[in-house]
């Protein structure tokens, strides 16, 4: 595949409720959406990287300047034969694995496209038509975290995740568990916690928690195996794995039992295909996380989570849930806790060009 061109375009877009977690309340999404034009079809990407680097490291402003100076010059000039070889030619410029997925998932899309098939086709996923969903809710008050669990619950939605920080953790599971006693609950604490708090996180065993997601350091693996020796709750990583070695090395070592996978962490598809193999080999379930995405992250989290070892059900919600209005014209909606996967060649999604310009901050477009 030759790319002729590629855009990188930077949107704000307000979220319908401020999301807090442990790292802090955002009331609306920065994006860079990136999309790739080669022989007159177009595919996009979407780069999760933040303002400032509250989950990871990566910036946006780190990642416009990579792509610009060096990602885009490098596809410009070299193209790819399939998109699943981006990733090992991009190697040795080290990290940065958001930046790299914002242009590896452009590639895919518009490789799809031109195949005339959907991503999921590419990937794994012939089959799926729709993915089991669940819902993660921000933090609020006791009161209204029971109202919206129970909202969730009648909506249908698979399992509900529930943010939690200390201070912020077991009166409100308990009142949860009261007014829902058998739902599937998570809790993720964006490592809000230490092991100093091993009996505290002891005690949520009582909660029957699917499982805690990232309860220690953001980049730790060592202490979460420590920590899981202690505890009866099954532990999910998701800061903390960056690569298929990593999955290997936390597998190996107990640091968890459930793996989060965002494409975004990982370094793109062909990564995420390589972390797939590791916990199929151990057993070990995947499931989809998000990072609240705008259409175009959300339908290419669709596609990534019909892949075979995804299995418990992913964050990837309906999109109304985060944004009044999406930058998509089709409306990525669950229903009954399915998400139907968007039908058409490569991720299924075409932009509502009048309202992206509205949220558009920036546009760059670089030319062979
Ligand atoms: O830790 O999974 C997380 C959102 C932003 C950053 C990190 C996380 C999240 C979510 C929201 O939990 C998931 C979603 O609805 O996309
Ligand atoms: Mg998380």
């Amino acid at each position: 595949m030759r790319v002729d061109e590629v855009e990188l375009r930077v949107i704000r877009l307000p979220y319908r409720a401020p999301f807090k977690t442990s790292f802090g309340a955002e009331a609306e999404k920065h994006a860079v959406l990136v999309t790739v034009r080669s022989d007159g079809i177009e595919g996009h990407g979407e780069g999760v990287m933040e303002p400032v680097p509250l989950y990871r490291e990566e910036t946006i402003a780190g990642g416009l300047g990579l792509l610009s100076d060096t990602l885009v010059p490098w596809v410009l000039a070299n193209g790819c034969e399939h998109p699943r070889d981006l990733t090992d030619a991009w190697a040795r410029w080290r990290g940065n694995n958001m930046t790299k997925t914002s242009l590896e998932l452009a590639m895919w899309d518009c490789f799809a496209r031109q195949q005339g098939v959907p991503l999921r086709t590419l990937i794994g996923g012939g089959d799926v038509t729709e993915i089991p969903v669940g819902a993660s809710l921000g933090m609020n008050t006791v009161e209204n975290t029971v109202a919206s669990v129970e909202r969730h619950v009648a909506d249908g939605y698979r399992r509900v995740k529930l943010k939690i920080e200390p201070g912020w953790d077991r009166p409100m599971l308990s009142a949860v568990r009261a007014a829902c006693p058998d739902i599937e609950l998570t809790v993720d604490a964006n490592s809000a916690y230490t092991l100093a708090d091993t009996d505290l996180l002891a005690s949520f065993d009582e909660y029957h928690l699917h499982y805690i997601e990232q309860p220690l350091h953001w980049d730790d693996l060592h202490d979460h195996a420590v920590l899981a020796a202690s505890i009866s709750t099954p532990i999910c990583l998701d800061e903390s794995l960056t690569s298929p070695a990593r999955v290997r090395h936390a597998l190996e070592i107990g640091a968890c039992t459930v793996v989060n996978v965002k494409v975004g962490r990982f370094g793109g598809l062909t990564q995420v295909e390589r972390v797939q193999e590791e916990c199929l080999r151990r057993g070990a379930p995947m499931w989809c996380g998000g990072m609240l995405e705008t259409g175009v992250g959300r339908a290419h989290n669709i596609h990534l989570a019909t892949m075979p070892g995804f299995v418990y059900p992913g964050d990837t919600a309906s999109a109304s849930r985060t944004y009044a209005r999406d930058i998509v014209e089709q409306k990525l909606e669950a229903v009954n806790g399915m998400m139907p996967v968007p039908e058409g060649p490569g991720i299924g999604v075409t932009l509502d060009r009048a309202f992206l310009e509205s949220v558009t901050q920036s546009v760059e477009v670089i030319r062979a």
